[in-house]
Formats: structure tokens, sequence, C-alpha cells
């Protein structure tokens, strides 16, 4: 087992993979840019190693540079968490020549995979349903419209080197075709440096359901359920959940099935997810397979007991997983909220700024992590995500109803974030019901970000500490001894 591991990441995901590592028994390293000197995972690691720079492309996404301090740090293996160098094969490739562990797939299948075209010719060799279309690599306006007329309209016409919604343009008539698939060639060609498109038949109001796998280095390949992400943002996942109201039983057995059928077909190894579009009739179809460990990780931990970082280390330390596919038990419910420094009012502009007050929820079911700290600074540098929190129950009411409490109690001053608009999914009669799609953000925007009333309660209790702060009554030392903060508070009602 590993002695070292260098942690290739910030914010909640550094400090949540650290945490299992020293769990395990394992010294932590990581590694931080100019903002983040003193940044939570910085102060979190046994040992940080500045990288310079301030933009992720001059610090975290050096992986050259954080090679190297591995090696000098005497770290055997590098955990890359999610974004930044997670699905860079090059990266993946250069720790394997520079005898690093690259704690996650092999470079090859993250490659693969990387590639929408070749990972659906990947999968429908293998028997992977996926959303019937057409691509060929010079393939024509006549092509598209003969596939397009045969399936039927509305189609969709993606980037190979897309993902997460970028390149995707819908088209619901013939005379539309062309035209589109001109102007997708040419937004791939210059946001993807390939303007290589495909169409297939467009999936009327999916869900994105996924299945979370875990491969060791011999052969086994387990899968762990599914994970609903369906409530999105602009393809950006606000709450996922596990399990999904829209499975039943033999059909997660059948996902999961598919799930592993791809997995092996990409040679995959170590955590991964394999997502589906599914529609109303519960056909589903393979859409990518992300060839890392998901923001959403820790549903499927609480309702599988499983620490999906300590299974990804020591899979990469050349271990077999434990378990055999009979014995993965799934039980109760659980959701995630991601907490991000956005502003709903304002369009979910990013909302940097100091951290004048934080209260996090805890108590029962209730799972936090967080890469924060009271007095800390957001910037714009990076992504702005601020935590994210989980909430489990024994069902799906009762996981909402306890996330629900938990956010009551989540109180962040000084910044604006997206808390009052989880509330309103949650609260909202077709989220309760379980009967949402991918649709649904973009169908109930207005009623989701109607006026802040919660945001604008939390100004009015922050100006309050504010002005107290600068104006509470003079205590001359000998009483300071006697009065103790706790107690002078108190007195004033203020908590
Ligand atoms: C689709 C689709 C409907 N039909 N493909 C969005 C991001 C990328 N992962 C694929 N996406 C979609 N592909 C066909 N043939 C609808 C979407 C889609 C979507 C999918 C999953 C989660 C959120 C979404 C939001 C808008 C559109």
């Amino acid at each position: 087992m590993f002695k070292k591991v260098l942690v290739a990441n910030r914010g909640e995901i550094a400090v949540r993979v650290m945490r299992t590592l020293k769990e395990m028994g394992i010294r932590t390293v990581t590694v931080f840019s100019d903002p983040d000197r003193i940044a939570l995972h910085t102060l979190f690691a046994d040992e940080a190693y500045p990288l310079g720079g301030t933009t992720s492309a001059d610090s975290y996404l050096k992986g050259d540079k954080i090679i190297e301090i591995a090696r000098n740090s005497g770290a055997e293996a590098i955990h890359p968490g999610y974004g930044f160098l997670s699905e860079n094969a090059d990266f993946a490739e250069l720790c394997r020549e520079n005898g690093v562990v690259f704690i996650g797939p092999p470079a090859s299948a993250i490659r693969q995979m990387g590639d929408k075209v070749t990972s659906r010719e990947i999968m429908t060799a293998a028997g992977v349903p996926v959303v019937p279309g057409f691509d060929k690599p010079d393939m024509t306006e006549k092509d598209a419209l003969g596939f397009a007329e045969k399936a039927g309209f509305p189609v969709m016409i993606k980037a190979s080197a897309g993902g997460g919604g970028k390149g995707m343009r819908k088209v619901d008539k013939a005379e539309d075709l062309g035209k589109a698939l001109r102007a997708a060639r040419s937004e791939a060609l210059s946001s993807f440096g390939d303007g290589h498109v495909y169409v297939e038949k467009f999936v009327e109001h999916p869900r994105h359901i996924e299945i979370q796998i875990l491969a060791d280095n011999y052969g086994n390949v387990l899968y762990l359920g599914e994970r609903d992400c369906s409530i999105q943002r602009r393809h950006q996942k606000v709450i996922e959940e596990a399990p999904s109201p829209f499975v039943p039983p033999e059909m997660r057995k059948k996902m999961g099935e598919t799930a592993v059928q791809a997995a092996r077909a990409a040679g995959y190894r170590n955590a991964g997810t394999v997502e589906f579009l599914v529609d109303k009739n519960h056909n589903f179809y393979f859409l990518e397979m992300n060839t890392r460990l998901q923001v959403e990780h820790p549903v499927t931990e609480w309702i599988t007991g499983l620490d999906l970082v300590a299974e990804q280390v020591r899979i990469a330390a050349g271990e077999l997983i434990s378990l055999k596919q009979q014995d993965v038990k799934l039980q109760g419910h659980a959701v995630e909220c991601r907490i991000y420094a956005e502003d709903p009012d304002n369009n979910f502009m990013p909302s940097p700024g100091t951290i004048q007050l934080l209260r996090t929820p805890a108590g029962p079911g209730i799972r936090d992590d967080s890469g924060i700290y009271e007095g800390g600074e957001i910037s714009l540098y990076y992504d702005p995500l601020l935590s994210k929190l989980t909430a489990y129950g024994p069902d799906r009411d009762s996981a909402i109803r306890r996330m629900c409490r938990a956010l009551d109690e989540y109180i962040v001053a000084g910044i604006k974030t997206n808390i009052e608009f989880h509330h309103k999914v949650l609260n909202h009669p077709e989220f309760a019901a379980g009967d949402h799609d991918t649709t649904f953000v973009s169908r109930h925007l207005d009623e989701l970000t109607v006026g802040n009333s919660r945001e604008k309660s939390l100004a009015v209790v922050a100006a309050a500490i504010h002005y107290y702060l600068n104006n509470k009554p003079v205590i001359n030392s000998g009483q300071a001894q006697k009065c103790s903060q706790w107690k002078h508070f108190q007195r004033s009602g203020w908590l």
C-alpha cells in the first residue's frame, strides 16, 4: 500500500480525498496556487507545495510540475480528484512514464471515452444501447437528412469532441438541418479543434441517470447502483440523488449489468461512471462514460456504505475488490445539494468575496463536504462550488425533509449562495413526486428564482452582526475577564 499520496486538486474534493487517505494511514501531499496559500486543502495536508501561478492553467493544470513535486516529495501515487487533470490522458501517461501511480483508469480508457464518436462505436460493438444515430467521418448533409427523415425529427447534432452540452444543436425540421450542421461543425472546430459531428434521434424530456462502476486490475467489475442527476441548470448538475425514484429494481439490474458491459468494453479500471439518457418509457441509452470520481459520489457512498476513495486507492495499489456483486446492498436514500457561490437573483453569476460568517449543518444523516472556512476568500479563478451537502434517510421523503432541515441551518454571510434555490426545488411538487426530468429547471426557472427572501433576511442578520461588532458596549479590562463572549452575546439575545 502507498505510504504517501499527492492530491492534485483543490477545494472540497481535495479535502475529501485527504480525509480517506489519513484514515488509511497514508501521508498526504498537496499542491496550491498563489491564491490558495491559506486555502483549506493547503492547511489540511501533511505536506503542501506551491505551484506558483493564479489561474488553473498556471497552477493545477501544470502536470509536469505536479509530477516533479510528487517525485521530490516521495509520493508514490497521485489522486487527481475531478476536473483539472483527472480526465487528461496525457497526464495519466506522464505519471506512468515517471513511475508515479495515477489513481484512476488507464490513459487509453480516458482517451477513448473522451471522444464521443469513438465511445459510441465501442459501446455499439459491445451491444450497449446508444441513442439511434448516424455517424460517418465525412457525413454529408444528404446523409444526415436521410437518417433524420427515417428516424423522424427532431434530431440532435453533437460534436464528437464535445461534452456537457457544448456543441449540441436540436433540429426540428428538414429545412433547418443543413444550416445547423454547418454551424455545429464550425463551432466544434473553433471550440474543440475537431469539427467532427454526428446526428442522433432526439430523446424528449430525458432523465440523466448514471451508474457507478468499480473495476480492479484482475477483471472484477461491479456496479454500485445509480444516481439520478436530472436537476441540472445549463448542463451543470445541481441536485443529485440515489437511488433514482424513476428506476424500479429490475431496471436497476439491467442498467447496472449494461454499465459493467460498457466498462469492460472500455478496458476500464478504478472508479468510473456510465451516464445514460432515459426516456419516459424507461428505455436507456449510453450517453458517455466519465473516467473520474464524480462530484456526486457521496450519495452512492451513503446508500452502499462504501468509501469510494478508499476503493480507488486500493485498486490503484493492485488490490482485488473485496466485494462481489451479490454483496452490494443498497439501503435508504441520499440527496446531494451542490452549494455554489452564485447569485440566483443575478442569473447565477459567481459571487466572489470573503466569507464573513459560516454555520454549516450537522446532526443525524448529514454530511457536508466543504472546501471553505469562515474568513476565507472565494475567488473568481476557480469553480464556485463551496461544498456538497448530502442528507441520508431510510426513504426518499425522509432524506428530502432532512435536507431541508440542513439547508435551514446552512448560514453563509458575505457572499451569495444558491441555498434558497435548493429549498425551492426540493419543495416543488414535481420534484417531491419524483416526476421531474432534465427540463425541470428550465421549465420552472422563474418560480425557482423569485425574490430570495431568505437571502435578504440573512443580509439583515449580517448587517446586525456587523453593527453590533462595531458598536458593542465598551467593557473595561476588569470586566472583560469576567464576561465571556458567549455570556456577553447571549445577554443581547443575539445568539
Ligand atoms: C441528448 C438529449 C436529447 N436527445 N441527446 C446534454 C449534455 C450531453 N451530456 C447530452 N445531453 C443531451 N443529449 C439526444 N439524442 C438531451 C440532452 C440534454 C441533457 C442530457 C442530460 C442531462 C441534462 C440535459 C440537459 C439538456 C439536454
